[in-house]
């Protein structure tokens, strides 16, 4: 049984993130996804999520191939949750290539290709300016 674990905010839920849990869960047979909470979201990027964390849970929780979810408090805990949740494959996208090489001693570590053209702080921004 292999499990693959990956990170992320997962904020106003598009494309781009599906494309991701799902080619992650196609690299071993359970996956398990840690979810930013929103004051580790406010320290990474100095913003609140626009979906709260128990929303966002709720969302990537409810996709068939996901078998777990859990809230990820901090960036430095990382090797904590691998090892707790017995990760065999850390997963992330290549937005983030080589910021988790050192984890390579106790997983397989794997950047996959970022979906082109969508964002959440796009989707923001186009929400934002459009005329209501
Ligand atoms: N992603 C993607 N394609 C996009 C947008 C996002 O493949 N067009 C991927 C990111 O590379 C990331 C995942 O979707 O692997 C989640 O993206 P974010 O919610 O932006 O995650 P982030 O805030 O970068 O959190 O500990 C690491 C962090 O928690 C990652």
């Amino acid at each position: 049984m292999k499990t693959v674990i990956t990170f992320g905010t997962f904020d106003v839920f598009h494309v781009g993130h599906v494309n991701i849990l799902q080619r992650a869960a196609s690299l071993g047979d359970a996956l398990i996804v840690g979810i930013s909470t929103d004051e580790l979201n406010f320290c990474k990027k100095q913003r609140y999520p626009i979906y709260n964390q128990r929303d966002r849970m709720k969302i990537v929780n409810g996709m068939r191939y996901i078998n777990l979810c859990f809230f990820e408090e901090s960036l430095e805990q990382k090797r904590e949750y691998i090892l707790k949740y017995d990760a065999d494959v850390l997963v992330m996208g290549d937005d983030w290539k080589g910021r988790f090489d050192e984890f390579k001693d106790i997983c397989e570590v794997v950047y996959l290709e970022r979906t082109p053209s969508v964002s959440t702080t796009q989707l923001i921004e186009v929400i934002s300016s459009s005329d209501r």
